[in-house]
């Protein structure tokens, strides 16, 4: 075995009830883009779109398949459970479920997430189910999508059916994944479905999301009984890059952009258009009564890390996450995706939702890396993966024991998957996928969590 050497970490210290998982999101692994009924979503449209002169995605390629999911849940579940996992956190694909986005159901869909859910309950996993990962049925945005206002219904309907059928078995459900990179990447830079560069229906996207989060939260209060109902966030700690006051501006500037325009109006705080230009437009999507109905009192908050990241004073704020080539590039390792590894972090970001002291659990509902993997036989000699995962891991120890509610953490991900505009090239899993063949691979981080887990 390579390096599997724990360096006196143990599972159990992070106490008997912290629960250990694996996320997964639906586009990304499921397949099955247009089987048993499912509607097209916008990351199908996305995908198989050209847009001159470049593909959407990295290389042309597109979720039709990813990793076949939707036809080897039994198994993959399985595998999860096997690494020694008690968790496994998926999300449900709104098309699949409603073709249309609202009206409909498809029996079907429902159908496959309801096996999920007893596959997983089988292997004594607890399915953690994240309601919206990105995958909007393209039928809703051929109508605005996010950025029609009309989406806080659709979305609480969607809600309700998902709860209706699956709440008797599911008790822990997360809202949405990280509003910040499909409001932003889908609708301002375009970097995602549905392509979008508008400032205005940016805004529009966020203040609908900040609205359903509090609308579906309490559809999903009132259809499951004992729900624990969450949300989740991507928490990028903003550095900012000298001392001056230009400097200071510019990081608070896009820490509001980043990560305050998506917490702070859910705890009543409003948006923090004073610390950032770009967002002051936003008060024009406000009604009267929103102040009050986007108040939402989450029964824990889900935090994502990857890196930390800097802002220099700029005018185009975004492109302070951009990565760059300053000192941070000689300090840090840097991953597949061009991120920095910077496991320190991981501790701010907890710090900083723990700061707001309105999230009675914090649960690490993404954490994990893409670094070169190659198939040796059948084993992927992963260190430089066991070794993010091993100093992530002390850092969430560490804010654990500085009194911090941490209570769970995933790995992102189960399985090597499609990474969004990036396609396949990134692989994030602690199982390897040869997608030619859909042959499954345990890589040695995997190994390393087995045994991690059992100490
Ligand atoms: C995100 C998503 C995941 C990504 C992962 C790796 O954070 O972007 O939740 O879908 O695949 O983060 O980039």
């Amino acid at each position: 075995m390579t390096d599997m050497e724990l360096y006196g970490l143990r599972a159990s210290d992070f106490g008997a009830g912290f629960t250990w998982g694996v996320a997964t999101a639906s586009y990304q692994i499921e397949g099955a883009w247009n089987v048993d009924g499912k509607g097209p979503s916008i990351w199908d449209t996305f995908t198989h779109r050209r847009r001159w002169p470049l593909p959407t995605v990295r290389s042309g390629e597109n979720g039709d398949v990813a990793c076949d999911f939707y036809h080897r849940y039994r198994d993959d579940v399985t595998l999860s459970w096997s690494l020694g996992f008690g968790a496994k956190r998926f999300s449900i694909s709104w098309p699949r479920v409603l073709p249309m986005g609202v009206g409909r159901v498809n029996a079907a869909g429902l159908d496959f997430y309801s096996r999920v859910v007893d596959a997983c309950l089988e292997n004594g996993l607890d399915p953690w189910i994240t309601l919206y990962h990105w995958d909007l049925p393209q039928a809703l945005q051929d109508r605005g999508g996010w950025a029609n206002r009309d989406i806080v219904g659709w979305f609480s309907d969607y809600a309700r059916v998902v709860a209706e059928r699956l709440g008797d078995r599911v008790k822990r459900w997360m809202v949405f994944n990280e509003p910040l990179s499909f409001c932003a990447g889908g609708y301002l830079i375009g970097a995602g479905a549905p392509g979008i560069f508008s400032r205005q229906k940016f805004l529009a996207s966020v203040h609908h999301v900040n609205l359903c989060q509090a609308a579906a939260a309490k559809v999903l209060r009132d259809k499951v009984a004992n729900a624990v109902v969450g949300t989740t966030h991507v928490t990028a700690p903003v550095k900012a890059t000298g001392d001056s006051a230009r400097h200071l501006r510019a990081q608070r500037s896009l820490d509001a952009l980043l990560n305050r325009v998506y917490i702070e109006p859910n705890l009543g705080l409003g948006y923090p258009t004073n610390d950032c230009g770009l967002l002051r437009p936003i008060e024009r999507y406000i009604l009267s009564d929103d102040e009050r109905a986007i108040q939402v009192d989450f029964d824990f908050i889900g935090a994502q890390y990857y890196t930390r990241v800097s802002a220099p004073p700029l005018p185009i704020p975004l492109v302070g996450t951009l990565p760059r080539r300053d000192q941070d590039f000689r300090r840090y390792e840097i991953n597949v995706l061009g991120n920095t590894t910077q496991p320190e972090g991981i501790y701010e970001a907890l710090e900083r939702l723990h700061s707001y002291k309105r999230f009675p659990s914090i649960v690490v509902t993404e954490n994990g890396t893409s670094v070169p993997d190659d198939l040796e036989g059948d084993r992927v000699y992963d260190v430089r993966r066991i070794d993010y995962y091993r100093r992530h891991l002390a850092q969430v120890l560490r804010a654990k024991g500085d009194g911090m509610p941490i209570d769970g953490y995933f790995c992102w991900s189960l399985l090597d998957n499609f990474e969004w505009a990036e396609g396949y090239v990134p692989r994030f899993g602690l199982v390897y996928v040869d997608y030619a063949t859909q042959k499954r691979v345990v890589k040695d981080s995997g190994y390393w969590f087995k045994q991690f887990l059992s100490v």
